[in-house]
């Protein structure tokens, strides 16, 4: 067996002290100076830099002599952790149950109800031709928005594409304002000149709502390089969908996002569809938590349709992201029950395909089971909680139809923002 200082050699390997000292500081962001390092040839390499080191030959294409790898590791440990994606889908589903409290699961069937009957309440006044243009609803994919923001702070910044309302909701918006924004009220998030695309929130640093298919990808890194600049601890949460991740703009992100270790979360609702075909058709590869792969940005694929999978699997992400090691990718397998927007032949999948859905994984159902198995709710109790909600919303829709359309003076303000002050 070696002894420690023998593994000299690998100091020379790596380019000698000044460049590994240089090299190493870069990697772990902890800086360390070149005679620390030479002296390492005397007195062995401190198994706290094992690691590093190890990963930097890999880089190299160097080595790895077997008795450096620190004990109960292999090189798979070093090696990128994508290939593990289907072990922790399965780990995150097989989750011990008595690591979350009852709290946070009533939490979630709330949460999700909350916005399950928004969504409808939603489709219903669209019917009714009091909201025009484009909507998208989200009934189906609550498990994703719900588990995500349990596992963020409000300092964080969130972002999306145009099915924004359910995150809008999860942020902490005012319910009633949204119900505004979609009718072109005055009192809408936006003045009633956004619609269902284009809500923002800057109070709750939620920074749209963008109609563009992948545009808030490079403004969600940027986001993070904000807070990255600023020294902030918040991270960027930013939404895109399966439609969207094959765009230039979304890998140019990545790129950006690897290289300067910015802290974001790129959360990818695959919901099997773009607006008219199936991701089998429109994707060379299908398993986009893989797709960060080239820019050494880890990624995991998530049951989106469990939401206590979805809040393990983000409370892992935030964790990585908040000790300074970039960005990762969760990809949340989801579905979404309704059309595309409120205009969609559905050609592209079978009714029984949505049918089969619904009854065997829909996240609200699975958690009233999950409160009634545990003997948390009783079946009356969760009845009383959705006749509240529903309630509640009804009251907030029939205030907003009754109040007052967009101010004509209000067309042309805030179009540019120049200073944005709180
Ligand atoms: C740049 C751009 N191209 C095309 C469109 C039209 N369009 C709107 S949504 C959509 C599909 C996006 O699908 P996905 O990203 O999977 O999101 P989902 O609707 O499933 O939530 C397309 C092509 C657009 N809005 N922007
Ligand atoms: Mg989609």
């Amino acid at each position: 067996m070696l002894k420690d200082k023998d593994y000299s050699n690998i100091i020379d390997e790596l380019g000698g002290g000044r460049l590994l000292a240089k090299n190493l500081s870069k990697f772990t962001n902890i800086v360390l100076n070149e005679k620390t390092v030479y002296s390492w040839k005397q007195q062995g390499i401190p198994d706290r830099w094992k690691p590093s080191i190890i990963k930097l030959l890999l880089k190299a294409g160097g080595t790895i002599p077997q008795g450096f790898i620190p004990p109960g590791m292999s090189v798979n440990n070093f090696q990128d952790n994508s290939s593990l994606n289907t072990e922790l889908l399965e780990k995150y589903d097989n989750f011990n149950e008595n690591d979350i409290s009852n709290k946070t699961l009533e939490s979630f069937y709330e949460k999700m109800l909350y916005l399950r009957r928004f969504e409808e309440r939603v489709g219903q006044l669209y019917g009714l031709g009091l909201i025009g243009g484009f909507c998208h609803l989200y009934i189906g994919q609550e498990a994703v928005s719900v588990g995500m923001e349990a596992a963020i702070n409000k300092d964080d910044n969130v972002i999306t594409g145009y099915r924004c309302h359910a995150h809008l909701l999860s942020r902490g918006a005012s319910p009633y304002k949204l119900l505004c924004e979609l009718m072109g009220k005055g009192d809408g998030i936006s003045k009633g000149k956004g619609g269902s695309m284009h809500m923002f929130d800057p109070k709750n640093n939620f920074w749209g709502g963008h109609g563009i298919v992948g545009a808030q990808v490079p403004i969600g890194t940027g986001l993070a390089f904000a807070s990255k600049y600023l020294n902030k601890p918040s991270l960027s949460l930013t939404y895109f969908g399966d439609g969207a991740a094959n765009q230039g703009q979304v890998y140019e992100s990545y790129n950006m996002a690897s290289l300067w270790k910015l802290p974001i979360i790129f959360c990818i609702e695959n919901n099997q569809y773009g607006m008219g075909t199936s991701i089998k058709r429109a994707s060379a590869g299908t398993d986009l938590s893989k797709h960060g792969e080239s820019f050494g940005i880890p990624g995991f694929a998530v049951n989106g349709m469990n939401p206590i999978s979805v809040y393990l699997a983000a409370q892992k992400a935030v964790k990585w992201v908040r000790e300074g090691n970039g960005p990762i990718i969760l990809e949340m397998k989801t579905y979404r029950y309704r059309g595309h927007s409120m205009s969609d032949p559905a050609k592209y999948r079978t009714r029984e395909e949505v049918q089969k859905m619904r009854e065997e994984q829909d996240p609200i159902e699975f958690m009233k089971k999950k409160l009634v198995d545990k003997k948390i709710y009783s079946s009356k109790k969760l009845q009383s909680i959705d006749d509240k909600i529903r309630s509640e919303i009804s009251n907030l829709a029939e205030k907003a139809i009754n109040s007052n359309p967009s101010n004509e003076d209000d067309l042309y303000t805030d179009v540019l923002c120049e200073d944005y002050d709180e």
